[in-house]
């Protein structure tokens, strides 16, 4: 068994022994979690009136009733950390109602190398590959442009409002600015040089609403959004041909700042805080509704977030997360993307990847800092299982803030 998955075993088990009253065979563990989130959701209490984030801010009700107003004011509630998941989880928290919360992330990516399927490819093996292009004019039999590697700056600008104590609003906008660099080889498949393209803009928006199921021991609520068509699908760069000459193209795929389709996101959100200790769980999909103007959608993705947090004292969380993945390929085509090139081909995405992230969340207790979190996780895949050839990730870093006010009080 490979490490990675006898630290994966090992987690999972680890979790499921300190959180469920029983046991069960390891190989239905992932089965077990959904089923023990879904069985714990229905067991747990009604919908109790103190959503969101109660744990944050004292109800104004139940302060105002229990504290005689002649007595000194205490020391303000502690401001809980692991109130938010590791700050890569999107649509993690209720808000309570009349409660706004401003984030940005930034987000840096690398990806290097070429991957078909669970392995590793040489350049040998890469430039044996055929060009599904050929037959065009002026496209080679194989592939003869190779991607090296590729850098990936994201940045996520969001806002969420407690329209009621059960159902948050969120609005997310997604900036990238993505750099690759590529090598030319000549049709006897010698290196002749390599060339850089980049874009940047905007590439992605979203709207969405968070529904609470239930509260207490186990919180649970679920997301319905929609993904907006949102930044373009034409960028163009000089692209450095295997007859040496240099042309402008359009981009392929991967380096197209928006990916144009509506899309449907559904999810459920699924926690459980014991003392110092936070659980939790989130299955999500964005489902592209349609093609895009040119042509072709993404496939259908697939994401299964579970997260373990430990909080020492209210300002400090540490987090580890485990991402699951799983993409289709592109379907249909953009008839203006084609050269001898593996991101040119709509077979060459999607696949499956599992991520495992470290990480830590702050939050300010008082003076200027309260209500103000920083967090910050860097993550590195385990396996990547990859519609290839296509590079896999190296790492990422998600750096975040947020801020939350009440426009009530
Ligand atoms: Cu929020």
């Amino acid at each position: 068994m490979p490490p990675w998955r006898q630290a994966l075993r090992n987690f999972l088990s680890i979790q499921m022994s300190s959180s469920l009253p029983f046991s069960f065979p390891g190989r239905r563990r992932w089965r077990c979690l959904l089923t023990a989130a879904a069985a714990g959701w229905l067991a747990s209490n009604p919908v109790s009136h103190a959503f969101a984030d109660a744990d944050e801010r004292p109800d104004p009700v139940v302060a105002a009733s229990t504290t005689p107003p002649a007595q000194p004011d205490p020391e303000p509630e502690p401001y809980d950390a692991d109130g938010h998941a590791p700050i890569g989880v999107i649509g993690d928290h209720l808000h309570a109602a009349g409660e706004f919360m401003l984030s940005y992330r930034f987000m840096p990516m690398a990806m290097s190398g070429l991957r078909d399927g669970p392995s590793d490819l040489t350049d040998a093996e890469a430039l044996a590959m055929d060009n599904p292009f050929f037959g065009n004019p002026g496209q080679p039999p194989k592939m003869r442009i190779l991607p090296r590697d590729m850098t990936m700056q994201m940045h996520m600008f969001g806002t969420m409002y407690g329209l009621t104590d059960r159902i948050t609003l969120m609005a997310m906008g997604m900036m990238v600015g993505r750099d690759m660099t590529l090598e030319t080889h000549n049709l006897p498949g010698a290196s002749i040089g390599t060339f850089d393209t980049a874009t940047w803009g905007l590439s992605g928006a979203s709207a969405s609403a968070l529904i609470g199921l239930a509260d207490g021991n186990i919180r649970t609520h679920l997301l319905a959004g929609v993904g907006l068509p949102a930044g373009s699908l034409t960028e163009t760069g000089e692209a450095l041909l295997p007859n040496g000459t240099r042309r402008e193209v359009r981009l392929p795929y991967a380096m197209q700042p928006g990916s144009g389709s509506f899309e449907a996101r559904p999810g459920i959100v699924v926690q459980s805080k014991r003392e110092r200790t936070t659980l939790g769980g989130q299955l999500a999909a964005r489902l592209p509704l349609g093609d895009n103007s040119e042509g072709y959608r993404t496939g259908n993705a697939y994401l299964l977030n579970m997260w373990w947090m430990v909080q020492p004292t209210p300002a400090v969380a540490f987090s580890m997360r485990f991402l699951l993945e799983r993409m289709g390929a592109i379907e249909g085509r953009d008839p203006m993307i084609a050269g001898p090139v593996p991101t040119a081909d709509p077979a060459n995405y999607g696949g499956g990847r599992i991520t495992g992230y470290l990480g830590v969340n702050v939050a300010g207790q008082s003076g200027v800092l309260r209500e103000h979190r920083l967090a910050l996780e860097f993550g590195r895949p385990f396996i990547q299982d990859l519609n290839g050839p296509q590079m896999p990730r190296d790492w990422e870093l998600i750096i975040g803030w947020q801020r939350s006010w009440s426009l009530t009080n």
